[in-house]
């Protein structure tokens, strides 16, 4: 099974509606909460907090569920939470006006910024959507982005 747009979203949706205070993080409480509403057991609940929340700290990231979400998907450990925190840094050095898009504008800003020297920025925008923007609308988005990295390990 492979990762799609798609299927980021509908686990961001699950995800949201799991986190009943709407504070962008999943406590341990509202997660046993979500679940026992669909009539999974405590232990069920303990097991599946143990790999939701790897550093134990009783709240479950954003980042943290997708890693696990990813992993459960393809069958095999694939996505990390360090993997997913560079691709955000990097991502965010793009995506100049924050708005979770990098248009092919922002791209070219970004790179005369870091003084691009290789092949010229043109080719260099060529080569980023062709890898990286699925829909080719001349934006990637973080999804976008993400599903790219991880396809790399699909094979
Ligand atoms: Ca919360
Ligand atoms: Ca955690
Ligand atoms: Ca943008
Ligand atoms: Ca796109």
């Amino acid at each position: 099974m492979a990762i799609t747009v798609e299927k980021l979203e509908i686990a961001r949706r699950d995800f949201e509606r799991n986190d009943a205070n709407h504070d962008g993080l999943l406590t341990a409480d509202e997660y046993r909460q979500a679940l026992k509403g669909y009539g999974v057991s405590d232990n069920t609940i303990d097991e599946a907090l143990n790999e939701l929340d790897p550093d134990h700290n009783g709240e479950i990231t954003w980042f943290e569920f997708l890693v696990d979400y990813v992993n459960d998907v393809l069958g095999r450990k694939v996505a990390y939470l360090q993997m997913l925190e560079n691709l955000d840094k990097t991502f965010k050095e793009y995506d100049t006006n924050n708005d979770g898009k990098a248009s092919a504008i922002e791209i070219t800003e970004a790179l005369k910024n870091q003084n691009y020297s290789g092949y010229d920025i043109e080719s260099a925008i060529t080569h980023l959507t062709q890898h990286y923007d699925i829909d080719e609308d001349r934006e990637i988005t973080w999804n976008e982005l993400f599903i790219s990295l991880i396809r790399q390990f699909e094979h």
